[in-house]
């Protein structure tokens, strides 16, 4: 086994992403096969549980309420629906599902109550659980703990110095305060980021550095490409190349030789040969199904066409980590604390997102 480091620092992680590509991928192919089986990949599956209507003003993302996309938003989803959707996910292969919320931070109340129903219910049906709901506090993130909540999802997105030219309505540091609540319980942190946004190669090595140096890293980084969505601020950014995607595999798998390396958004876009060099490069995991949270996915009789192309099988679920157990709503420990929590609102001007936010209006 290789050892685990904390103290990457920028450069090391940029010679790595720099390195001629045959030596990049030989040496991640080599770190993934001391720590995984090569030839298994987890299957997930994202259910948009609260669509759009958002609060933030992420440049990359259609569901904040102040661009002009084409996005349908619902109110959140019933517990039996959720149920239901996960027992398909079940069905066709998933070992875990992930439930997002168009939401800045979690709030206590009804709705926060029936998202714990939804994690306990999906618990039981013996699958990973995962959710990403925005901020949340210590004691939110130990009620999802009690619920049997396997993971928490919440990416850090890019670099600390990028950060302030993609969103205006939190700080980086909220995100990391968010990552250090979680940390506190027994769920198993999810966090990534996207590439494509305009960023430099520094910042996504800045932006692993960050991911790198906490202790324990996070067990689980999606690398997520831009998904360009028309009316977001970003919806003319040209699509990076299949290379650049291996290359934040692959050094991905070298500084996190433990963790699954998951090939999030952007698959739409990738042939089988680019999707198989990602998996070569050390990413274990995928979003199967024909939508991800709002944009389309691959289908997914295709991916399992790709999987038995590939000898690829999906990963059991708990196969990291034991199941949780559930603790139901009546003996739990952890009751609401109905907290304010002062999450930042940093409000500078950043000119493409204020550029589409008016841009509808003159449609
Ligand atoms: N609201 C919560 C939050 O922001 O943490 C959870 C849901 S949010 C949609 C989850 C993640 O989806 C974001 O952190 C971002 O990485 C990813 N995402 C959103 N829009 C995307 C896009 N257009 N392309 C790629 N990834 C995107
Ligand atoms: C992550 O890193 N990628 C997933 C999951 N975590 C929640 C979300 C991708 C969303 C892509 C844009 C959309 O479909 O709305
Ligand atoms: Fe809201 Fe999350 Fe989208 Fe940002 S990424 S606008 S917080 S749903």
């Amino acid at each position: 086994m290789s050892e685990i480091r904390h103290n990457w620092t920028k450069e090391e992680i940029l010679s790595i992403y720099n390195k001629p590509m045959m030596e990049l991928l030989y040496e991640a192919a080599t770190i993934h096969r001391l720590h995984h089986d090569p030839n298994t990949v987890q299957v997930s599956t994202l259910l948009s549980i609260k669509t759009g209507g958002c609060p933030e003003d992420c440049g990359y993302c259609p569901q904040a309420a102040r661009y002009h996309t084409d996005i349908e938003g619902n109110d959140l989803m019933s517990v039996q629906h959720v149920k239901a959707q996960a027992l398909r996910a079940k069905a066709s292969g998933s070992s875990r599902v992930c439930m997002g919320a168009a939401w800045r931070n979690v709030k206590d109340g009804p709705e926060f109550d029936d998202v714990l129903e939804m994690v306990r219910t999906i618990n039981k049906l013996d699958m990973e659980v995962c959710c990403t709901l925005g901020m949340v506090t210590e004691n939110q993130a130990q009620r999802l703990a009690e619920a049997g909540l396997y993971a928490y999802n919440h990416n850090l997105d890019t670099s600390e110095d990028y950060y302030k030219d993609v969103i205006s309505t939190r700080a980086f540091e909220d995100r990391l305060d968010t990552i250090s609540n979680v940390r506190k319980t027994n769920v198993t942190v999810c966090s990534g980021g996207i590439i494509g946004m305009g960023e430099a190669v520094q910042d996504r090595a800045s932006m692993l550095v960050a991911l790198a140096t906490l202790d324990p890293q996070p067990e689980s980084v999606p690398i997520n490409a831009l998904v360009a969505v028309p009316g977001t601020p970003m919806e003319d950014i040209e699509p990076i190349s299949i290379w650049e995607m291996i290359r934040m595999v692959a050094t991905t798998r070298i500084v996190m030789p433990q963790t699954q390396v998951r090939l999030s958004a952007g698959r739409t876009e990738m042939s089988r040969e680019g999707q198989a060099m990602c998996f070569f490069a050390g990413a274990n995991s995928i979003f199967a199904g024909d939508k991800l949270l709002t944009t389309p996915n691959p289908d997914v009789g295709e991916d399992m066409k790709m999987f038995e192309l590939l000898g690829l099988n999906p990963q059991k679920p708990f196969v990291k980590k034991a199941q949780p157990e559930t603790v139901e709503a009546v003996d739990s420990e952890y009751k609401s604390l109905g907290e304010k929590p002062k999450w930042t609102r940093p409000d500078h001007k950043i000119e493409r997102n204020e550029e589409a936010k008016l841009a509808g209006k003159s449609k």
